[in-house]
């Protein structure tokens, strides 16, 4: 008998995915990713896991596949045999989703029904727990604050319609076949792995790059959007913790306090000495430096935030704040990076990147001299 417990991680290239592998192994597991084939390489995010497989004892494995292709997941299932599933893979991005409804809908709704089918089909439902990654965008539009497990959904995009109906028919399999399967519901988590398009990324990249006169601007929507920001690795252990339950329950997983995207830009350019004056409204806001410091390339009354309508979406969730008290008092968690310790992470991740960045261009990379 196997002692050691088996996990699949549907959508292991992505922030969650990495940060999920990393701490079930360290808990001693043995776990199997979904990755996508793509035309160039896509696993930078958990390289540093990768294991030599013509060594012994390796423990963490990667599965090409695509929760579009149910025959493909069927095999990849039956030939792990998890004892956890975690699909978290998803076209996972709110905007790109009014530009793709077909396929996130065909990812993110059907996706989650091709995997709970196929641990059906295949007879393991006694054995293998479920766990889906639900969103606080369900709630979109609800006016109900804090949102809690008993708060009604009313989702505002494309993406978040296609995560009801994943939420759903995880509840229906639970609840029709006795399954495992649990949804965690959520709240925005970041970090120096979020995805460059991502508010929170994109902001502290871009703070970057224009600090040390890579970029100018940095253009941005809607600055008065209010969101519930944790870090990821905290929010992946509360996703193990559900499925470790006697029994399975959803459970909202936020941090309980909320900032607005124009309080992410301040705290994010506070990080580098910078302060920034908001001048303006509406699409004519801008941010201009008040003052910068000795080492920067920012100068004092240069404009370094602009609103640009692009990126406005069609229909937005204007604020979110959680209320995990559920997740307190039955799983033991909370959370614990709080905002300021999340801004400067991400910070000077990308700070460190941008520098770099500047190094390769300033050594000239680019130079037909580069190698003399
Ligand atoms: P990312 O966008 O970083 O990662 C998404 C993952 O899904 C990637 O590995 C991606 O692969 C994979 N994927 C996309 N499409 C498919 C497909 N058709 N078949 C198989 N895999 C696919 O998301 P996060 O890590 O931030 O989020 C993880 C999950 O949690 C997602 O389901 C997301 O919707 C949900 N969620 C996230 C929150 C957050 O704040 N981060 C909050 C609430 C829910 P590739 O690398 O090749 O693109
Ligand atoms: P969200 O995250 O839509 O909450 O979905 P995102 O960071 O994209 O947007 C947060 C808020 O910031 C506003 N905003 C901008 N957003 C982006 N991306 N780019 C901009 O330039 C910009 N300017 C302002 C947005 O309008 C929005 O109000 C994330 C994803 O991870 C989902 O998969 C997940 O389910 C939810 O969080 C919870």
């Amino acid at each position: 008998m196997n002692l050691v417990k088996r996990a699949l991680i549907s959508g292991i290239t992505g922030q969650d995915g990495a940060y999920l592998a990393e701490f079930l192994l360290e808990k001693g597991y043995e776990v199997h990713g979904i990755k996508r084939r793509a035309s160039s390489f896509n696993t930078e995010r958990v390289n540093h896991l990768y294991q030599d497989p013509h060594e012994t004892g390796q423990r963490f494995f990667l599965h090409y596949g695509d929760l579009t292709d149910a025959t493909n997941l069927i095999r990849i299932i039956q030939q792990v045999q998890p004892d956890e599933i975690y699909n978290l893979g998803a076209q996972s991005h709110v905007q790109v989703s009014f530009e793709t409804p077909e396929y996130t809908a065909n990812t993110d709704a059907m996706g989650t029904l091709r995997m709970l089918e196929a641990i059906r089909i295949l007879g393991m439902g006694h054995k293998t727990r479920f766990y889906q990654a639900s969103t606080s965008e369900l709630y979109g539009k609800v006016q109900q604050v804090p949102q809690s497990e008993a708060t009604p959904f009313y989702p505002r995009s494309p993406y978040g319609v296609a995560k009801l109906y994943a939420y759903w028919i995880t509840v229906n399999y639970r609840e029709a076949y006795g399954l495992y399967a649990c949804n965690g519901i959520l709240f925005n988590h970041e970090s120096p792995r979020r995805g460059e398009t991502f508010v929170t990324r994109k902001i502290t990249r871009a703070l970057a790059r224009i600090h040390l006169g890579q970029e100018d601007c940095l253009h941005l929507g809607n600055l008065d959007a209010r969101r519930d920001w944790g870090h990821a690795r905290d929010f992946v252990e509360a996703q193990w913790l559900m499925l470790q339950q006697d029994s399975p329950e959803d459970f909202v997983i936020a941090t309980g306090i909320q900032h607005s995207v124009r309080e992410f830009v301040d705290g994010a350019a506070g990080e580098l000495g910078i302060c920034i004056e908001w001048v303006g409204s509406g699409v004519e806001e801008r941010g201009i430096v008040d003052s910068a410091p000795p080492d920067s390339a920012v100068k004092c009354g240069q404009r370094i935030v602009a609103i640009d309508p692009r990126y406005f979406r069609p229909a937005e969730v204007e604020t979110l704040l959680g209320d995990p008290s559920k997740a307190r008092r039955q799983l033991g968690w909370h959370a614990r990076t709080d905002f300021k310790e999340l801004v400067r992470e991400m910070m000077l991740a990308d700070l460190q990147l941008a520098r770099r960045d500047a190094l390769v261009n300033s050594a000239g990379y680019a130079s037909p001299n580069h190698h003399e």
